[in-house]
């Protein structure tokens, strides 16, 4: 039931694409299932197919993250590409067209710099009411040393036209169904910006296949929805690009809202720089400690500026104190990790805090301010620990036995034609945000008829 099919641009197309749309929605979940989409034990599969992968809390300790615990984010399927036949084209309001091998970019001047890549939508998780996507905790994020060219050296060669003012990128990943092709625009300024690439290396290596292989987009500072993967075509336009990737996906209101506001996508921005943040990788949440004997918190701080100060509070936020940040580490761009020796006086409770600062004097806000889609998560981070020899009692809710979920209704295997059940199970909506769930899905090219509607909805209404 595989379906290959070599594109004009040299792409091989695995799996649904190239497969009529109408007899793609008839292809077995399980039939859809690749040898790369097996998933890796060391890190967190939040969707088996298409893949995302979150890095576990260990990941902080390395600065630069190996690609194997570099989180993965894809919307559709990984494309593979030959790279004799792979093209970079540059076309739009440019005097003169391109179309780049890789051969062709390795000739411009070549430039490296260390980056933290972060998802708009790391931390949804904690989002509380919850908000529909990847339910992210702490690791759609790393730190890695990035090599390529500057787009800035490909745009001049190209000759932009006076009217030039956003730069729209796409891949050679392919849309399932009929859901909108992952395309993102950048401001021109930002794609002057001599730090912002396109990159052929991750960590001296090729980039891999999963990251982008051949050539990706670094927009260091801003979050991973920008920094597009299997790169094929630069467009020059003079606006914004008007796609559902850009005007209905990856905004944020910019503004408090109260926690489950609807805002209307006009009445967002688009998401781009990340905000500054910091995680507390150790001690773990609910660890036990010993009163007298000295420990390390320890963890990692970054945002869209460099990260100047990060101070800890092991008194729940009463008195703060600096952590020592790791003092060869500085970078524009990538993260920083931080330490704080601590001797645990007495046998206590303990609520651990971290607060990181930027070169501009931004900090964590000790409230997480809400937004409809969950992106940005910056909350100042708190970690529990138990210091002396008596356990907490464990709490009345891990003594009841987890109730088995309902069989699913016959529409559910529409359902599990583009993904698994993994990204519906991990979900905590209510009906109302399942039913619009189920219209975007439909849109897409999902089945749903009125009848199987209603029984799909009492079904995933009780998952959460
Ligand atoms: C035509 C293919 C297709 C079908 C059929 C489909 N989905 Fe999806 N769905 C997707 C894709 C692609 C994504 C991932 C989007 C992304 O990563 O941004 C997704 C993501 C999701 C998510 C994660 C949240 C989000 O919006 O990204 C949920 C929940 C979901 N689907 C539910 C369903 C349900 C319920 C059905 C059946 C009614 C269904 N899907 C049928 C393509 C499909
Ligand atoms: N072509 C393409 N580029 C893409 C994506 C995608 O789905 N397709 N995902 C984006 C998102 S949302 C993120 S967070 C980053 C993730 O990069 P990584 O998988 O290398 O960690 O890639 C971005 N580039
Ligand atoms: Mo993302």
């Amino acid at each position: 039931m595989l379906t290959r099919l070599v594109s004009r641009f040299g792409v091989l197309y695995n799996v649904g694409v190239g497969i009529p749309r109408r007899d793609f929605l008839l292809l077995a979940a399980a039939a859809v299932l690749r040898g790369e989409d097996r998933p890796n034990r060391d890190m967190l599969t939040r969707s088996v197919r298409p893949e995302d992968l979150e890095m576990p809390l260990s990941g902080f300790s390395d600065y630069l993250t190996p690609a194997e615990h570099f989180f993965v984010r894809t919307h559709v399927y990984v494309p593979s590409v030959n790279l004799n036949e792979w093209r970079l084209k540059v076309d739009g309001q440019v005097a003169t067209p391109l179309a780049l091998t890789i051969d062709d970019l390795k000739k411009l001047p070549a430039v490296e710099l260390i980056s933290v890549l972060e998802c708009a939508g790391n931390g949804r998780a904690f989002y509380q009411p919850p908000v529909p996507g990847l339910q992210w905790g702490n690791g759609a994020v790393g730190n890695a040393r990035w090599r390529g060219v500057r787009l800035a050296d490909v745009l001049k060669r190209a000759r932009l036209e006076p009217s030039a003012r956003e730069i729209l990128f796409d891949g050679a990943d392919v849309p399932l169904g009929t859901m909108p092709d992952f395309q993102r625009s950048i401001p021109l300024n930002k794609a002057l910006d001599p730090d912002t690439l396109l990159a052929y290396e991750m960590n001296g290596e090729t980039l891999p296949v999963k990251h982008g292989f051949p050539l990706r987009v670094i927009a260091p500072g801003w979050a991973g929805d920008s920094w597009v993967k299997w790169l094929t075509s630069i467009r020059v336009f003079d606006q914004e690009n008007d796609g559902f990737w850009m005007k209905s996906a990856y905004r944020h209101p910019g503004r408090p809202v109260a926690p489950g506001t609807p805002v209307p996508a006009d009445r967002m921005q688009p998401v781009t720089s990340l905000r500054v943040k910091s995680v507390i990788a150790g001690p773990l949440d609910g660890a036990q400690l010993d009163p007298g004997r000295p420990t390390t918190i320890r963890g990692v701080a970054w945002g869209g500026e460099p990260i100047t100060a990060v101070e800890v509070s092991v008194d729940g936020g009463r008195s703060w104190k600096p952590a020592a940040l790791q003092s060869n580490q500085r970078t524009r761009f990538g993260w920083r990790q931080w330490e704080f020796p601590w001797t645990p006086p007495q046998a206590a409770y303990y609520t651990i805090l971290a607060r990181a600062r930027d070169a501009s004097g931004n900090t964590q806000p000790l409230d997480q301010e809400w937004n409809p889609s969950g992106y940005l998560w910056n909350v100042v981070p708190r970690v529990h620990v138990n210091v002396g020899d008596s356990a907490p009692a464990p709490s009345v809710t891990s003594q009841t036995t987890p109730q088995a979920p309902p069989p699913p209704p016959p529409a559910f295997s529409n359902c599990l034609v583009c993904h698994n059940d993994d990204v519906i199970h991990q979900q905590r909506l209510t009906r109302t945000q399942w039913n619009a769930e189920i219209n975007k899905m439909t849109g897409w090219g999902a089945r749903v008829d009125d009848a199987s509607r209603n029984a799909l909805l009492d079904y995933l209404d009780k998952l959460r």
